[in-house]
């Protein structure tokens, strides 16, 4: 398929801005030893807002290929709502992606279908690609099945913007995130073959053949290749993973 891989490493609230900067600089050295070709598998890195300027700033100077993502946005351009952040803002620093709808915001920040798709939405309209994460926990699991959950939950985002829209689409089941205890490639490929389906239901199947599909959920590098070679499988959204750089460094070369 023509689909580029992308992994991408979301550092949720972890490096702090002097790290985070050193951090970049070695990642970036370390892919550049190892002559890693970013044509062929995107790498991009998602630090927490306050650090967003200072990467952008390093990727620029350096002409660094990596690309840059937030991870959340408002679902408003501006006005009366101290504390959050814009699409505006963030597109402003150059910041290509942003993910939305992460089921740590879902559970812990109680962000329902609707707020996620309407973030979805704010990210479209500031011209930024959304990473909208879905994913069933293990009680849904037992209920619905593995994909009913995590379809739902992509409908419910498509809606918000026009079928043409880029979007990359994270599959991150709940009861996998941050656990050790990685989905099987089956279980992955399983649920991403369903969203593909969904996909090419809402935006046809151009469009759907060229959506990357990513799996999250307690990668490393020594699981990433099983997951890389599942058809419906485009890359990962790696955490834990991700803020170690020979670690994260080998998950992006999980080719070689
Ligand atoms: C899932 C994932 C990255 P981890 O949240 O979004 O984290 O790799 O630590 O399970």
């Amino acid at each position: 398929n023509a689909r580029t891989p992308f992994i991408a490493g979301n550092w949720k609230m972890n490096l702090d801005h002097l790290q985070s900067i050193a951090f970049v600089q070695k990642l970036a050295w370390s892919l550049k030893d190892s002559k890693h070709d970013y044509a062929s598998v995107e790498a991009a890195v998602f630090p927490p807002f306050t650090d967003l300027r200072s990467v952008q700033t390093l990727i620029d100077a350096d002409k660094l290929e990596l690309s840059l993502g937030a991870q959340d946005l408002s679902d408003n351009d501006s006005g009366a709502y101290t504390g959050d952040i814009s699409g505006a803002f963030l597109a402003r620093l150059d910041v290509k992606y942003v993910i939305v709808g992460h089921s740590e915001r879902r559970t812990i920040h109680g962000e329902t279908d609707e707020v996620v798709a309407s973030k979805v939405a704010a990210a479209h309209r500031n011209g930024l690609v959304p990473v909208l994460c879905v994913g069933e926990t293990a009680e849904d699991l037992e209920k619905h099945g593995p994909s009913a959950v995590p379809v739902a939950q992509l409908r419910a985002a498509l809606a918000s913007i026009p079928g043409t829209a880029e979007i990359v689409v994270a599959y991150e089941p709940v009861w996998a995130i941050g656990s050790g205890q990685a989905a099987t490639p089956d279980q992955a490929e399983q649920v991403c073959a369903a969203l593909r389906e969904t996909l090419v239901e809402v935006l046809g199947a151009d469009a759907a053949a060229a959506t990357r599909i990513l799996y999250g959920g307690s990668v490393k590098s020594g699981n990433i290749a099983a997951f890389m070679r599942e058809p419906n499988v485009d890359g990962a959204l790696v955490g834990g993973a991700s803020l170690d750089i020979p670690e994260f460094a080998s998950i992006v070369r999980f080719q070689h």
